[in-house]
């Protein structure tokens, strides 16, 4: 009898084991579901806002284009306007210049010589703007969201644009 208990015990234990990691790999299942789920969900974007100005948004996440990004696209402006961004999303996004200094590989290739270098943080709820005193074609990105890109063509008088 004596020899009897410890093999019980140690079977209980070993139960309660098996049911423990059980709960755990469930809970896990769970918790990286819903984090691919709110990360990945597409969100339609808002609506355009009345020239010259740009929208930044994002749903819950902002994984690819299909949850974040800037409306519109693509933005002709004269030059001397001014152009304003407003942070319609729930995070920080940045207004960031594909240029020699600042560039991903997702960056269309483009001469950015002479033109405004912007590295801009644009918090939730804020806006920035800039005034475009040079015409040329200003692509642009997120820093920690790469794929957000956009671009604002200020046009001139010989200039091309
Ligand atoms: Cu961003």
């Amino acid at each position: 009898m004596a020899t009897q208990q410890p093999v019980a015990a140690e079977k209980h234990a070993k139960g309660r084991r098996k049911w423990m990691i059980t709960v755990v790999a469930i809970v896990a299942v769970i918790l990286v579901s819903s984090y691919l789920l709110t990360e990945y969900l597409p969100v339609s974007p808002p609506a355009a806002p009345s020239t010259p100005n740009v929208v930044i948004w994002n749903g819950v996440g902002c994984a690819g284009t299909q949850n974040c990004g800037f409306v519109p696209n693509v933005r002709t402006v004269a030059n001397g306007t001014t152009v304003t961004w407003t942070n319609n999303g729930g995070m920080i996004h940045t207004i960031t210049t594909c240029d020699a200094s600042h560039s991903v590989p997702q960056c269309p290739a483009m001469d950015a010589s002479g033109l405004d270098s912007l590295d801009a943080n644009v918090g939730a709820g804020s806006s920035y703007s800039h005034t475009f005193n040079k015409p040329g074609d200003y692509f642009y990105y997120c820093s920690p969201h790469p794929w957000m890109q956009a671009e604002i063509i200020v046009q001139g008088p010989g200039s091309g644009y």
